[in-house]
C-alpha cells in the first residue's frame, strides 16, 4: 500500500468482501466491463456534439494508457488533474487508472495557492491542464506551478499547448491490473485547516461508491446523465454522476457550466434523463425555466446536494421542472445519503436521504462525543466500506478527525428520523459552505493575515437565501481598515480561487471572546445578522 495512506482493518476488509460490497475489481472496470458489454452503445457526448461509443472511448484511453507509459510514468506517482468538463479528462481519468498513476483531482477554479500546495503533499510527477476557460489562461498558472514544484516532469495541456506537451497516445500495451485495495485517485477534502487534505479513494471502495449510488438512483441503460457540475467533484464523478451512469451502461453528457442556457439546450438536444446540481444552481433554473423556450420532458430526475436545500424551493421542484427530486447529503471523503425514488413526497422534501449502505455505520453524538438520543441533533460520525479512514500523509490532524475506533467525525450536525433519514441541521467545522464550494476557515485567515494592515482575522458564513451562505471576513486592522476591493485584489494576487474571496469585510477593534478565549465565532455571525435583520 502507498505509504502515507491508512488501510481499513482486515476484519472489515473481511466483511466488506463477504457482504459483496467489494468485488476486488479495478475502477477501470467500468469501461473495460462497458466496452466488453455493450461496444457499440454510446459512453460520451461532448458538449460541441462529438459522439464515443464505449469501445471507442475505451480504445482511447488504451491508447493514452501506452502514451503515458513510454514517457515513463509508473504505478503509484501522483499526477494533479484540472480540467473543466471536457472529453479528455474522462479518457485521461481512465488512462491514468490503466497505467496505475493516481490523479489527484483538482476544480478549474483552483488557482497557484491551491494548486502549488496539492502538488508539494502529493509529490505530482505531471500537472494536466486546458489551455483556457472563458478568459483564464491555465498555461500561464503552470508556468508558476513548475517553476514552484521540483517534481514535476510534465505539464501536459489539452488544446494549444505552447511550449508545454499534447496529451500523448501510442499503440496499447499491456500493463498489469492494480491491487483493488490500494487507491485509485484521490479527491480534495473541502477542508477546516490551512493546508488541502487529500482524500485516497481506493479501487473497492469507489466501484462500490458508483455502482450502488447509481442503483439507489434508478440508473439504466436509458440513463442519459448531465455532467453540469465539475466532473472532479466526487458528486459528479461518482455519486453516482459519470461513473453511475457508465456503471448502469448508460450515457454521459459533459456541459461546459451549469447556466440554464447551456444546461437547457443540451438537456433538449441529447434528451437527458438526470443531473445533478447544488441548491443555488436549481434555485436558479426554477426561477428562469417558465421564460425560456425549452423542452425538457426527457428529464425524470433532479438530484440536488453539496448544501442544504430547502424543503420549500425542494417542494416546487415537480411542478417547476417537470421531473423527480433526490437530494444527495454527500461528502468527499466517503458516506453518501440519498432520498430514495420511492420515499413519500414528505422525506423528499424535508430530508436529506438514508445512507447508501446497509454497512454504512452513523453515530450522532454530543459535544462530548457520547451518544445523542433517538432523534436529537448531534455532530455526524461514520464509518463504512467507502468511508475514508485517514487522510493522506495527515497522520496529527487524523488523530483529530478520527475516533480512536476510526469513525469520521465529519463535523455535520444532524439529526436521524425513525427511518434513518437524515436532516442536516448545521455544522460543527471551520468551514463555510458557499453554495456547496467549501471554504476552510483558517486557510483564508492565514491569507489575511498576510495583509499588512491585517492584525487578526476571522472568517465566519453569514445567511444567505440563495447561497445558503456567503463569507464574511471580520479583520482587526493595524491602522486603517483595507475596503473589501482591496482585500479581495490582495488575495487574487496571492493566487486564491475566486470562490474563496469574501463577499463581506468588516472591521473591528477586537474580536469578542469565548470563555476560554478564543475568537467567539458565534458572536461574530449573530452580530451580523442582527446588523442585517
Ligand atoms: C459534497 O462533498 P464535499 O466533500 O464537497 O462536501 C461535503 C460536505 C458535507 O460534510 C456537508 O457539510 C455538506 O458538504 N453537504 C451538505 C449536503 N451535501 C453535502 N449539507 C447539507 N445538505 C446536503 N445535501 O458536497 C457531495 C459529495 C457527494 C455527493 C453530494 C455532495
Amino acid at each position: 500500500m502507498l505509504d502515507g495512506c491508512v488501510p481499513w482493518p482486515s476484519e472489515l476488509v473481511e466483511r466488506y468482501r463477504a457482504e459483496g460490497y467489494w468485488t476486488d475489481q479495478p475502477l477501470d472496470e467500468l469501461l473495460r466491463g462497458g466496452a466488453r458489454r455493450h461496444p457499440e452503445r454510446t459512453a460520451l457526448v461532448a458538449a460541441d456534439g462529438t459522439r464515443w461509443t464505449y469501445a471507442e472511448l475505451d480504445a482511447w484511453a488504451d491508447r493514452i494508457a501506452a502514451g503515458l507509459h513510454g514517457l515513463g510514468l509508473r504505478a503509484e506517482e501522483r499526477v494533479v488533474v484540472q480540467l473543466p468538463n471536457v472529453p479528455e479528462f474522462v479518457a485521461l481519468f481512465f488512462a491514468l487508472l490503466r497505467v496505475g498513476v493516481l490523479p489527484v483531482l483538482a476544480l478549474p477554479a483552483h488557482r497557484e495557492s491551491e494548486i502549488v500546495p496539492l502538488c508539494e503533499l502529493s509529490e505530482a510527477v505531471a500537472y494536466f491542464i486546458a489551455d483556457t476557460d472563458g478568459d483564464f489562461d491555465y498555461r500561464e498558472l503552470a508556468r508558476t506551478v513548475r517553476k514552484a514544484v521540483p517534481s514535476l516532469r510534465h505539464v501536459f495541456v489539452v488544446g494549444d499547448t505552447a511550449e508545454f506537451e499534447a496529451l500523448p497516445e501510442a499503440a496499447p500495451v499491456d500493463l498489469p491490473a492494480p491491487d483493488p485495495v490500494a487507491p485509485a485517485l484521490f479527491l480534495l477534502s473541502g477542508g477546516t485547516t490551512g493546508t488541502p487534505k487529500l482524500i485516497p479513494r481506493s479501487h473497492n471502495d469507489y466501484l462500490y461508491n458508483a455502482r450502488a449510488s447509481a442503483e439507489v438512483s434508478g440508473f439504466s441503460e436509458n440513463t442519459v446523465y448531465l455532467v453540469a457540475l465539475p466532473a472532479a467533484h466526487n458528486f459528479a464523478l461518482a455519486s453516482p454522476g459519470l461513473l453511475g451512469a457508465m456503471a448502469a451502461g448508460g450515457t454521459v453528457v459533459l456541459a461546459p457550466d451549469p447556466s440554464a442556457d447551456t444546461v437547457f439546450e443540451l438537456v433538449e438536444r441529447e434528451r437527458v434523463t438526470v443531473t445533478a446540481v447544488v441548491p443555488p444552481i436549481a434555485l436558479l433554473w426554477m426561477d428562469v425555466v417558465d421564460f425560456m423556450d425549452a423542452d425538457l420532458s426527457s428529464l425524470e430526475l433532479l438530484q440536488v446536494g453539496g448544501a442544504k436545500f430547502n424543503s420549500e424551493p425542494a417542494s416546487r421542484v415537480r411542478e417547476t421542472l417537470g421531473c423527480d427530486l433526490q437530494q444527495v447529503f454527500g461528502m468527499a471523503e466517503g458516506l453518501l445519503n440519498f432520498t430514495r425514488l420511492d420515499d413519500s413526497d414528505e422525506l423528499k422534501t424535508t430530508t436529506q436521504g438514508a445512507p447508501l449502505c446497509p454497512a454504512d455505520e452513523v453515530l450522532i453524538v454530543d459535544e462530548d462525543g457520547s451518544p445523542v438520543a433517538p432523534g436529537e441533533s448531534g455532530e455526524l460520525l461514520t464509518r463504512g466500506p467507502y468511508t475514508l479512514r485517514g487522510y493522506y500523509k495527515a497522520e496529527a490532524h487524523n488523530a483529530r478527525a478520527f475516533t480512536d475506533d476510526g469513525f469520521y467525525r465529519s463535523g455535520d450536525v444532524v439529526r436521524q428520523l425513525p427511518s434513518g433519514h437524515l436532516v442536516v441541521e448545521g455544522r460543527r467545522k471551520d468551514q463555510i459552505n458557499r453554495g456547496g464550494e467549501k471554504i476552510p476557515a483558517e486557510e483564508l485567515e492565514n491569507h489575511l493575515l498576510a495583509h499588512p494592515a491585517v492584525h487578526d482575522a476571522a472568517v465566519v458564513g453569514m445567511p444567505d437565501e440563495v447561497m445558503g451562505e456567503r463569507t464574511c471576513a471580520f479583520i482587526v486592522p493595524k491602522g486603517e481598515a483595507p475596503t473589501l476591493r482591496e482585500v479581495t485584489a490582495f488575495l487574487r494576487e496571492r493566487g486564491v480561487a475566486s470562490y474563496k474571496l469574501p463577499d463581506r469585510v468588516e472591521a473591528l477593534e477586537s474580536f469578542p471572546l469565548t470563555k476560554v478565549g478564543k475568537v467567539s465565532k458565534v458572536e461574530l455571525v449573530r452580530r451580523l445578522t442582527g446588523a442585517a435583520g
